[in-house]
């Protein structure tokens, strides 16, 4: 049996937790054991579960700051991005606690007398749910949660990266009153999990598929799903424009490019992919925001860093491809260096030793239009690209050219350019005069695109991923009414005029 050694990003020598890799045949069992327990959970009241979720939600405001803690050690994001990330937990616990006393369905007048309608929201069954390294903690609350409430099991297919955060959470879930069957966990690498998964399909153990994290594995996922005539919940990769029109608030634009683009090591799927500014300002934001970004400090994620290390070796292997991408009349800015941060290749300011973790410098590629692999490559690290538009309309063309869809911003002063850009923006969710991350935990999550299939997290819009409609129907006239055929006709004049 393999295991998976967990090591600190920022610091080699602590090894977090070490695992054994599950095979496809375990990561089949946990979908047989999700699948055996769902029946029972699903009888058990929805407002008894909402409790649960109440308890759970209670349990990781308790342990807040210790699983925060975890999220820094083992993913390397700093620790006021940690709390972020375990607060988004809490809010989505506080936002479905109550959804187990709604889970609304409608009565719904019948054509025909003595007979009623009604609809009703019943769970999907059992979902695999595999989750990326990067948000450990919220992303797969976005799912967890109202994948629980609404009566489904889970088995959870964390990152190994992110090991130890998965177990001490599912602890939590456990601790809150979930069974523990009703969520299982597995840390399985690509194959055994998508094997597995296949398996479980086949057996019909599976009903959903959630999935954060590239758009290739989801186009993969996505497929096997379409196989089994199911629809997955997709959360895939983004290249998040941020137009800055020439009337907008300079400050403010450098300072959430600075957060959009290398808060969290540009690591979220939300993060800056290109920041597209008016010609006529141009070189005044480009100056202001490679200062900003030259003079971040950058770190130990316990510290005052504006950003940690690459969630492990991997990320920051890719992120030295991206760098491989750039073209001869494209210009570099950000840093002392590119690529890995090391006491060779140091950057100025750096907080910690770079020597004992995956650091990266940040980078500005400037002069990045269409044609251009870095326009339309998500970049997924400390790599921002720059490029000028002369129009709003040319800017919106810019920012949907390349296929993805996640996440948007625009920042101007005029009203006019706001609806605009919203009216044209292919991306599922746009923020004017804010940042391109920091969704909050209540409004619809997802992309379209290259970037997801329109499925939505998050709010009451998650609720149809995890439950389908039911509609009944109910005679108690006695005799056989039939629809469209035995309607009640009231007489009228056509010919009728004053
Ligand atoms: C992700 O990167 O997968 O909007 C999720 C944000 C966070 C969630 C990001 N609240 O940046």
């Amino acid at each position: 049996m393999s295991t998976y050694v967990s090591r600190n990003p920022a610091r080699f020598d602590d090894v977090v937790t070490e695992v054994p890799l599950a095979t496809s045949a375990d990561v089949l069992a946990a979908c047989e054991a999700a699948h055996d327990a769902q029946a029972a959970w699903a009888a058990v009241p929805a407002p008894a579960r909402g409790r649960v979720i109440a308890q759970v939600g209670r349990l990781f405001e308790a342990n807040k700051e210790s699983l925060s803690r975890l999220v820094t050690r083992e993913m390397g994001k700093v620790y006021a991005e940690a709390l972020g990330d375990v607060q988004e937990v809490i809010d989505t616990c506080d936002f479905f606690l109550g959804e187990g006393r709604r889970l609304y369905g409608q009565t719904i007048p019948s054509e025909m007398p003595d007979k009623q309608l009604f609809t009703f929201r019943v769970p999907v069954g059992t979902a695999m749910i595999i989750t990326a390294g990067n948000f450990p903690a919220a992303v797969p609350s976005w799912y967890i949660v109202p994948a629980l409430v609404t009566g489904n099991t889970i088995v959870w297919k964390p990152a190994e990266q992110t090991a130890a955060i998965a177990h001490a959470m599912a602890e939590i879930f456990y601790a809150g009153g979930v069974p523990r069957d009703v969520l299982k966990v597995v840390i399985a690498d690509g194959p055994a999990t998508y094997d597995g998964l296949e398996a479980a399909l086949q057996k019909r153990l599976v009903q959903k598929i959630g999935f954060t994290g590239s758009t290739e594995v989801g186009r993969r996922l996505s497929e096997l799903a379409g196989r089994h005539l199911q629809s997955p919940c997709l959360e895939l990769g983004g290249k998040n424009p941020m137009v800055v029109m020439p009337d907008a608030d300079v400050d403010l634009v450098v300072e959430g490019a600075l957060f959009a683009g290398f808060g969290t090591a540009g690591q979220r799927c939300t993060s800056l992919g290109t920041l597209w500014v008016h010609r006529d300002v141009y070189d005044a934001v480009r100056a202001r925001y490679v200062h900003a970004v030259e003079n971040a400090v950058i770190g130990d994620p316990f510290e005052s860093v504006l950003y940690g290390p690459m969630i492990d070796e991997k990320y920051l292997l890719t992120h030295d491809k991206h760098l491989g991408l750039i073209q001869d009349h494209q210009s570099v800015y950000g840093s002392t260096g590119v690529g890995r941060i090391t006491s060779h290749n140091p950057r100025a300011g750096f907080v910690g030793d770079p020597d004992a973790g995956w650091f990266a410098h940040p980078t500005i590629v400037d002069g990045v239009r269409p044609g251009d692999t870095l326009y339309d490559t998500e970049t997924f690290g400390p790599l921002v690209t720059m490029g000028v538009f002369d129009t709003l309309d040319e800017a919106i063309e810019l920012a949907n050219g390349h296929g993805y869809g996640l996440s948007s911003a625009i920042y101007t002063s005029d009203p006019k350019s706001v609806w605009r850009f919203r009216e044209g923006i292919s991306a599922g969710m746009m923020s004017v005069n804010n940042s391109t991350s920091g969704a909050e935990a209540h409004l619809p999550f997802g992309g379209n695109g290259l970037s997801g299939n329109g499925s939505r997290q998050s709010g009451i819009w998650v609720l149809d991923q995890f439950t389908r409609w039911q509609s009944m129907n109910w005679d108690y006239s006695g005799k056989l009414q039939k629809a469209q055929m035995d309607v009640a006709e009231l007489p009228f004049d056509p010919d009728f005029r004053l």
